[in-house]
């Protein structure tokens, strides 16, 4: 007995451990931009990727409809019950508050009883098609965080179609398709999103599953499912979160996909529950919808870690001296790297990639001592490289501050290889695990890793474990080894360019 509580506790304590072990990095971390540390005897700043916390996101959009008119109760309007058409007490009257239905009751907080609805006119034209456009806009880039879920209160419709924009309303695409039918409707083979795989993640399909005629008094929502999607990369309860990230930080697609300003639900046909339309009583046809559930963040690029909804406009308190609404450029004088995106590796804290400080342009009677004087101390960057012998460090450091200068004054020296391509960057270091970027294409990994940036550590069962929870210190390659070498490859473009030859 004694024996056999010993052993559950024990199956308790392992499956818990390896429960921590496992959900390490939720979407609620990367909450700190920078922090203060200690380094040789005094005070530096340290930088991290940070992004503000996923919030609500429905607190900050303005909606619209098309046509604009297609709110109920203008003139009044009594409406019957899809199931029964003698049922007819749901009256709607726009200049009586507790029988109007508009807009701003999918928003409210739900939970009261009865619920708050949003309703549109009947299906008073058919067989001309009920067609209601709801324009959902943040006037601001935003990520989806979690399912976007839209609750009715009349039946489900049995065509639906969920867009998206990129660029503030002007273009819009598909983010999925509903129908009872949807070969019928939209020519789709129907399919769910767990039929999809990794490599079809981002496929675009048309689902049955929300559509469903008579029961739809038991099951009122349609969902777009974010999460099962981030599963197909992180694993079924997103415990490989690693993963996920290490695939956003270099591919454009994905972080696209999950990327918008405006969401727009388009309603195409109500439900019916039958395959015929009852043409006598057309008052049984129309859409309600109770909630919309949109959560999400602001998208900052990894430089802010609070958004701000200030006179109706929500934008990033961009840190790492980056500006614009998404943090999207450098700012002034702050030009002296390309900008670039935090990345999310290495795991937990990421990489801040800050703006630089533009140096005045030297002088053609310059030497280098004064160059390399004027920058020594600024070497932010390089804190971040932990090495336990500070004289190792010394003279690469020296050198490698005098590398990025030559970048900042010399801008065609990075024209050759566009910044939106660059997969790494050995000055970055963002290759992990000891890897080397090689034209900053990809990086070479040491043996015992892969993954675009190296951050998996190769290995099979158990010793697999040890490895990845051991892997979130960065280990930088062998400064000594790689920065001579880049200073080398730069010498000749320094010469020629630098007006140096008379050194
Ligand atoms: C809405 O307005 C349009 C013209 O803008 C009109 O043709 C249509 O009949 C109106 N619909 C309703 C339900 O009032
Ligand atoms: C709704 O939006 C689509 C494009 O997203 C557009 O073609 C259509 O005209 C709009 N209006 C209505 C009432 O469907
Ligand atoms: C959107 O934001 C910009 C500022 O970034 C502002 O100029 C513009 O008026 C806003 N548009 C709307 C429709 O609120
Ligand atoms: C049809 O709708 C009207 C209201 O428009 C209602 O009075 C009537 O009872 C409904 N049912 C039938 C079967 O006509
Ligand atoms: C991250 C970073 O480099 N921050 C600097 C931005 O610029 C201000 C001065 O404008 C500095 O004080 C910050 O340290
Ligand atoms: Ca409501």
């Amino acid at each position: 007995m004694y024996l056999l509580l010993v052993f559950v506790l024990q199956t308790l304590w392992v499956s818990w451990c390896h429960a921590t072990q496992h959900y390490p990095a939720s979407w609620g971390h990367y909450d700190v931009c920078k922090s203060q540390v200690y380094a040789e005897d005094r005070l530096a700043w340290h930088y991290m990727a940070c992004q503000p916390e996923a919030t609500d996101m429905t607190k900050y959009l303005t909606v619209s409809l098309d046509p604009p008119n297609i709110t109920c109760g203008d003139p009044p309007e009594m409406y019957c019950a899809l199931e029964n058409p003698y049922m007819c007490n749901n009256e709607c009257d726009a200049d009586t508050e507790e029988l109007a239905h508009p807009p701003e009751l999918m928003f409210d907080s739900e939970g009261r009883n009865p619920t708050t609805f949003w309703q549109s006119t009947s299906w008073k034209k058919y067989p001309k098609p009920l067609q209601v456009n709801i324009t959902l806009s943040w006037n601001k880039t935003i990520e989806l965080t979690d399912d976007i879920v839209l609750t009715f209160e009349s039946g489900r419709p049995e065509q639906l179609v969920l867009e998206k924009s990129l660029d503030y309303g002007h273009t819009w695409q598909p983010y999925q398709f509903y129908a009872s039918d949807c070969l019928d409707a939209f020519t789709m083979e129907p399919k769910a999103v767990h039929q999809l795989n990794p490599s079809t993640m981002l496929e675009i399909i048309c689902t049955e599953a929300y559509s469903t005629g008579y029961v739809w008094k038991y099951d009122k929502t349609v969902r777009f499912e974010i999460k099962d999607r981030f599963a197909l990369l992180a694993g079924p309860r997103l415990h490989n979160m690693a993963s996920l990230y290490g695939q956003l930080d270099t591919t454009k697609n994905l972080r696209d996909f999950f990327t918008l300003t405006d969401l727009r639900i388009r309603l195409l046909r109500p439900a019916t529950g039958a395959t015929m339309v009852d043409e006598n009583n057309l008052s049984r046809y129309f859409y309600a919808i109770s909630d919309i559930k949109v959560q999400g963040r602001c998208k900052c690029n990894l430089h802010a870690n609070s958004c701000v909804f200030d006179k109706g406009k929500l934008g990033c308190e961009c840190e790492h001296n980056t500006t614009g609404p998404d943090c999207a450029r450098c700012k002034r004088h702050y030009q002296g790297r390309a900008w670039s995106m935090g990345s999310y590796l290495p795991i937990p804290k990421g990489t801040a990639n800050i703006c630089e400080y533009i140096l005045p342009s030297p002088s053609r009677h310059d030497s280098w001592e004064s160059i390399v004087l004027h920058q020594a101390p600024k070497r932010d960057l390089f804190s971040r490289l932990e090495d336990p012998n500070p004289h190792t460090n010394k003279a690469p450091l020296f050198v490698s501050t005098l590398i990025s200068s030559t970048i900042s004054v010399e801008p065609q020296i990075s024209k050759d290889s566009p910044r939106n391509t660059r997969v790494c960057d050995n000055v970055l270091l963002r290759c992990q695990n000891g890897g080397m970027c090689h034209h900053h294409q990809r990086c070479q990994c040491l043996a015992g890793f892969g993954g675009i940036l190296c951050e998996k550590a190769q290995c099979q069962g158990d010793s697999c474990e040890d490895l990845q929870s051991s892997q979130p210190s960065l280990h930088p390659p062998p400064a000594a080894q790689t920065l001579p070498l880049a200073l080398l490859s730069l010498i000749p473009s320094l010469l020629a360019t630098r007006g140096l030859t008379s050194l």
